[in-house]
């Protein structure tokens, strides 16, 4: 038996909920129990036969330091044409591997946890940090419906995130995310600027000397 079979319904009950700011919810440790299995399916989706990392290109034709995949029914991509979600993985010209059934469980409950209900993601980018990788201040905005939340999981080496206001110039917080740790960010604090300040050198022992973050979204 996987240990997600014992996820708790009534997991709400037993989280540690720690507010950011307004509609911006941390649930400090909320993947831990199923961490390896989900690192499983990290390996699995991003093999060399399947959906390896890269490095994406901007539009305005800046390598990225974070390398990048993606399961689920559509994919978060950026080339010299733009940022978009695909149905096909462009380095393979097939589809984006299945969305494990786990993380779709995980995203819906962290978002029942946080206050929004029914959440069920289409996307999943899964982002890999290696220690000076970051990612500069930005809003989610390729998706095509803003009234659901974006659900993001930590994993590995923990990250400083930076998180902003509704403009630019707005002063940001700096929280640090740690392994296990689960954001759910909805309604007024979905368009907020945010970012991950340059990956710290260290080992973990699960995933050695890298981040992984998934952020599960509602795409198309
Ligand atoms: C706040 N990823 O992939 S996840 C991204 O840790 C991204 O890899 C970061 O930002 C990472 O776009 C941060 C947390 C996150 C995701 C979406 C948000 C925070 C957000 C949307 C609105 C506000
Ligand atoms: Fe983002």
């Amino acid at each position: 038996m996987k240990r997600s079979d014992n996820l708790p319904e009534n997991l709400l009950a037993l989280t540690v909920k720690e507010s950011l700011g307004e509609e911006a919810v941390l649930l400090r440790g909320f993947a831990l129990s199923i961490d390896e299995e989900l690192l499983q399916h990290i390996a699995d989706i991003t093999a060399e036969t399947s959906a390896p990392f890269r490095q994406m290109v901007t539009p305005g034709d800046h390598t990225m330091s974070v390398a990048m995949s993606n399961c689920g029914n559509l994919g978060w991509v950026t080339d010299a044409n733009g940022y978009r979600y695909t149905r096909e993985d462009p380095l393979s010209g097939r589809a984006w591997p299945k969305m494990p059934a786990v993380f779709e469980q995980l995203a819906n409950r962290a978002a029942t946890a946080a206050g929004f209900n029914d959440f069920k993601p289409d996307a999943c980018l899964i982002n890999k940090y290696k220690p000076g990788t970051r990612l500069t201040l930005h809003q989610d905005k390729n998706e095509a419906c803003f009234s659901a939340p974006i659900v993001s999981v930590s994993l590995g080496l923990p990250a400083t995130f930076l998180f902003g206001g509704s403009e630019r110039s707005h002063k940001q917080k700096r929280i640090a995310l740690l392994h296990g740790d689960v954001v759910v960010w909805g309604g007024v604090s979905r368009l907020n600027y945010h970012g991950i300040a340059p990956l710290k050198a260290g080992v973990h022992p699960l995933t050695g000397a890298c981040r992984y973050n998934l952020t599960f979204r509602l795409a198309g």
